[in-house]
């Protein structure tokens, strides 16, 4: 058992999925209950929705109390509300879902039993039979093999919104921008090699509309880049950056320093006619654009980002303080 004693803990992100949470909340709690899984929480991050998502997660609390929920001022992105919801998760086992009932609750125990038994440290859910468009399937396809390679972790689906962890794993990784994508792989450089998967079963989304386009997929390949280069270098970024400073500035210097030994010896040709005189001058500023790069990079990551900071206007069961912080 984890210090505050719960034995599990589930997340769930929420924006705009009013007609959902109800009929979620019953089939989580009917699987809690018929496999006795107690205690458990169940942690709603609301995250700025425009319909009543807020209005009846406030009433569903007073038929469920193990509910607690936190209510972000305006839409922050699914990662946001996974960060707070694992800040606020006490159980020994996190579980992760979406709002829509596309995941199935019936999947708990077993995933509870992998973290618990065969100690995985994270284990994906992986739904192989889709149940979405194929603009939804092929784009994730493509984002998949991309992550596995970059990673070199051999998960079938890294965005399956169904997850599970031991307690430890979610307060050591930091989720932001459209990172949640990525936890598998920001795991694993954080020391958390058992990762597994599970083939989960899947259902098509029967209310609302689907909340993911291309716009945040393009954010989504963006911070891929940002995953690989923070996990190798996030706390010596000079070690990048000064490296590819040396590599130009000496490129640049042997060059100029060439043409000024042949200008100095024979003073026959003016400088400038030589194209690689061009070529010089650029890898030189390159270099030291580098190593001002470094530099600043090596301050920020020294006094630490606060990027981690969202605007909570209500929350049920969470003590609000120790979330702004
Ligand atoms: N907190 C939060 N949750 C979101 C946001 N966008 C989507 N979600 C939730 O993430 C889950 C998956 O989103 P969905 O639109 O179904 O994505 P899809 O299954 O890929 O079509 C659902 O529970 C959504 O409510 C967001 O901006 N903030
Ligand atoms: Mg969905």
């Amino acid at each position: 058992m984890s210090q505050s004693g719960i034995a599990l803990s589930i997340v769930i992100p929420v924006f705009d999925e009013r007609d959902s949470l109800p009929e979620l909340m019953a089939w989580i709690e009917k699987v809690i209950t018929t496999n006795a899984i107690e205690p458990a929480e169940v942690i709603f991050i609301d995250d700025g929705s425009a319909d009543d998502s807020w209005k009846v997660i406030t009433e569903l609390q007073q038929t469920y109390p193990r509910i607690k929920a936190i209510r972000f001022r305006r839409n922050y992105g699914k990662s946001a509300a996974l960060q707070k919801g694992f800040e606020a998760a006490g159980g020994e086992v996190v579980i992760t879902m979406d709002a829509d009932l596309q995941d199935s609750p019936e999947e708990i125990p077993e995933l509870m039993k992998m973290i618990n038994e065969e100690n995985y440290d994270l284990v994906s859910g992986w739904k192989k039979n889709r149940k979405d468009p194929v603009s939804k399937r092929w784009p994730s396809k493509f984002f998949n093999a991309v992550t596995r390679s970059a990673s070199g972790i051999k998960l079938h689906d890294f965005n399956c919104g169904l997850k599970a962890y031991k307690n430890e794993v979610v307060k050591n990784i930091e989720v932001y921008g459209e990172m949640h994508r990525y936890i598998p792989v920001m795991a694993k450089w954080s020391g958390f090699k058992k990762i597994g998967e599970k083939v989960v079963q899947h259902q098509a989304r029967k209310y609302g509309k689907s909340k993911f386009g291309w716009q945040r997929m393009i954010n989504g390949f963006l911070d891929i880049m940002s995953i690989m280069f923070v996990g190798k270098f996030g706390k010596r970024p000079m070690h990048f950056f000064g490296t590819l400073g040396i590599i130009f500035f000496m490129i640049g210097f042997g060059i100029l320093g060439y043409l000024s030994i042949l200008k100095l010896g024979r003073n026959i040709f003016k400088i400038s006619e030589r194209p690689v005189f061009f070529f010089g001058i650029l890898t030189l500023i390159i270099g030291a654009q580098m190593f001002l790069t470094g530099f600043l990079a090596e301050m920020i990551s020294r006094n630490g980002p606060s990027r981690n900071k969202y605007r909570i206007s209500d929350t049920i069961g969470i003590d609000m303080k120790h979330l702004e912080d």
